[in-house]
């Protein structure tokens, strides 16, 4: 099945109780047995739920995985990855990389004996000096938040192949529409589903997709333990905003090529980060493992100047000044005191993430109206 199909089809079907096309959303926290744990599959809602698992099992096929699981959050669903190390293990993970995750890893499991080790893994035959014999885990987001780096998965796991380390990947800027982990060798793909995959900016959830059982077990004990789950309305917003996910993915991507050309050649604008530039540093990297550059940018004005960055972002009338990312509308934001306002400013600053950068998720409006509002807003 092609991804256009899969994104309507795999892992639904129809009703059997009613014939309903649209997966029902099965708002109830328990099911009914016939005899003391005799039952038809589900038992209570934290558990299993059939609105989630077609969720889940949609998103598996998408990412070409054998096991879904959803969470109530992308950083619900980081969690969970997270408590199936032990103390003492260590995770490299990339250097750029969203605030929230590097707060989880810091100021949350780092007390409880886990390692973190934050290294540029934009040429992944300098990873290899990084490695211990407690690296457990591999954390590779790609494209960077809000860096726009680009990390070589299949260079990354080649590397590790022989040994005792899984690779996980934060696949959210990219989507499976546009990237497949699993394919290129990783072991886990984890999403922001919040982002391009719900779509429309109205559902907060995460989710995990993998093939080894083992480890998929232990993510659903932890899922079912801990109980960070999504809620069957939820569930059923994401599934619909997947039916579109492909052409969307394709106007997010156009949209943001014509931006990122735009903003460009625009004389008060400085540096422009899109890995669709043939002379991104990471651009040869993203042809070969991406179908297509994605819908985010980041840019610098000339001088570093953040008082007009902070302006600029206030006189635009369609990129709304907003966290998050990846719905049907424009959005702009400064990660400096926003969505990676909880990384240190010198660890920032090491990243390339200056005080003054600009980040936007180029929706699918109309691309005249986008161009024109960046022209009005700059000049
Ligand atoms: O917000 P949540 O669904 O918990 O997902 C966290 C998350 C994980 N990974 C990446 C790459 C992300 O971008 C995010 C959330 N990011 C934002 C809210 C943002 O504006 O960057």
């Amino acid at each position: 099945m092609k991804f256009a199909t899969k994104a309507i089809h795999a892992g639904i079907t129809p009703d059997p109780a009613t014939g309903a096309i649209m997966t029902p959303i099965y708002q109830t926290t328990t099911y009914v047995q016939q005899a003391p744990g005799e039952h038809k599959g589900y038992e209570y809602s934290r558990s299993q739920n059939p609105t989630r698992d077609a969720l889940q099992n949609n998103l598996a096929a998408l990412e070409n995985g054998k096991f879904g699981l959803a969470f109530a959050s992308g950083l619900a669903a980081t969690d969970a990855i997270l408590k199936t190390l032990k103390p003492g293990d260590e995770v490299l993970s990339t250097n750029d990389l969203y605030g929230g995750t590097y707060r989880i890893f810091t100021k949350l499991f780092e007390q409880y004996g886990l390692k973190f080790k934050f290294v540029t893994m934009t040429d992944a035959d300098t990873l290899e000096q990084h490695l211990s014999d407690q690296t457990r885990l591999i954390w590779i987001e790609t494209p960077t938040n809000p860096m726009m780096h680009i990390i070589d998965i299949k260079a990354v796991t080649d590397l590790v192949k022989q040994r005792d380390i899984k690779v996980a990947v934060d696949n959210t800027f990219a989507t499976p529409y546009l990237q497949l982990p699993l394919d290129l060798g990783a072991d886990l793909v984890m999403h922001s589903v919040t982002k391009y995959i719900g779509g429309h900016s109205d559902v907060i959830m995460g989710a995990l997709v993998l093939n080894d059982q083992e480890w998929a077990e232990d993510l659903q004990f932890i899922q079912n333990a801990s109980g960070a789950v999504p809620g069957p309305q939820d569930c059923f917003l994401a599934l619909r905003g997947i039916k579109t996910l492909h052409l969307r993915m394709q106007r997010h991507c156009e949209n943001a090529a014509s931006v990122a050309h735009f903003l460009k050649q625009h004389p008060k604008v400085d540096k422009v980060f899109w890995p669709g530039f043939e002379d991104h540093p990471n651009h040869q990297v993203a042809k070969n493992q991406m179908q297509d550059f994605g819908g985010m940018i980041s840019f610098t004005l000339k001088g570093d100047d953040i008082e007009e960055a902070k302006s600029l972002m206030t006189r635009f009338q369609y990129f709304q000044l907003a966290e998050s990312l990846g719905g049907v509308e424009s959005l702009c934001g400064h990660p400096a005191s926003m969505t990676h306002a909880s990384i240190p400013r010198e660890e920032r600053i090491k990243s390339g993430l200056v005080d003054s950068l600009i980040r936007m998720s180029v929706g699918i409006e109309d691309i005249e109206d986008l161009l024109e509002d960046l022209k009005q807003a700059l000049e």
